[in-house]
């Protein structure tokens, strides 16, 4: 998947963002950046840490985009960077909204010239021992996605019916309004290759919140790159509190209508 040579073409960057507290330099061999965005995962953040530098020790560096959680989740990141040797922080004031927070790990990772960018939660909901089956696909597409409604199948457990119904909903009508060949649109598990983020203008990205899942993706299948799903199993969290909102909702509901109207006007 990548040269010896490539790897040393990577450059050591060092970090001129005063907002990267505790940050080092990228790791000389990863492949890949793990942005995780969190706000209250303190009961979660730092078992998953742990377990995917265990899993990928050199491939993948990890990125903890913090909103201020009044838990202490940046805490507990902070405490791991001491044995967790590729681990960064990036702490926010206040909790900007999931979609600013990937957009700011996005810019961190093209900076670092990292060749991948992975988006997973901190609740795992997204099976770590799965970052390796991403990374694979990502030979045959510059956006792998994650499903759990690949061909007509729910993979999803423990989800309440409502949260199901809602994801489903949300699925059917970012398709219908504009097109969007993704039978997961909203899933939050996915990879990049840098590349596609290159030619993303982010800074104008509309998406606060859940509904950057669908304008990214929006986004990526504009430009004419190669998406693909893959199947994950979700699992509904088992700790901590989940932060979607009515706002999230109908933000997505008029973003679809935005992505479709500035299409069929030329504007993206
Ligand atoms: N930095 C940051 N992270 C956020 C924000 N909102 C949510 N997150 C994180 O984004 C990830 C997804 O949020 P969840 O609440 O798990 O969303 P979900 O998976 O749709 O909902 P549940 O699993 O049902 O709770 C988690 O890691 C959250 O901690 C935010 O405003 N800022
Ligand atoms: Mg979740």
């Amino acid at each position: 998947m990548n040269s010896a040579a490539d790897m040393q073409e990577k450059t050591n960057d060092s970090l001129h963002n005063d907002s990267f507290k505790g940050s080092k330099q990228k790791s000389q061999d990863a492949l890949a950046l793990v942005i995780i965005p969190t706000f209250n995962e303190s009961e979660n953040i730092g078992r998953l840490l742990k377990e995917i530098s265990s899993l990928y020790p050199k491939t993948v560096d990890l990125l903890v985009i913090d909103d201020n959680s009044p838990d202490g989740t940046a805490e507990i990141v902070r405490s791991l960077q001491q044995e967790i040797r590729s681990l960064y922080l990036l702490e926010r004031e206040k909790k900007l909204g999931l979609g600013t927070a990937y957009i700011a790990g996005f810019q961190y990772a093209l900076k670092n010239k990292y060749r991948y960018v992975l988006e997973m939660d901190a609740d795992f909901s997204h099976d770590p021992k799965e970052i390796g089956v991403f990374l694979e696909a990502m030979r045959s597409a510059d956006l792998v996605i994650g499903s759990r409604y690949m061909n007509n199948t729910v993979n999803v457990v423990n989800w309440p019916l409502g949260r199901l119904i809602l994801s489903k909903m949300a699925s059917y009508y970012s398709r219908i309004i504009t097109g969007l060949p993704i039978d997961d649109p909203t899933s939050g598990f996915k990879c990049f290759s840098a590349d596609v983020l290159r030619a993303l203008d982010l800074g104008k990205v509309h998406s606060q919140g859940y509904s950057f899942q669908i304008e990214i993706n929006f986004r990526v299948w504009k430009k004419g790159y190669t998406i693909r799903e893959i199947p994950i199993i979700f699992v509904d969290r088992s700790v901590g509190k989940s932060k979607m909102t009515k706002r999230n909702i109908r933000e997505a509901i008029w973003i679809v209508w935005l992505l479709k109207i500035k299409s069929l006007v030329g504007l993206m």
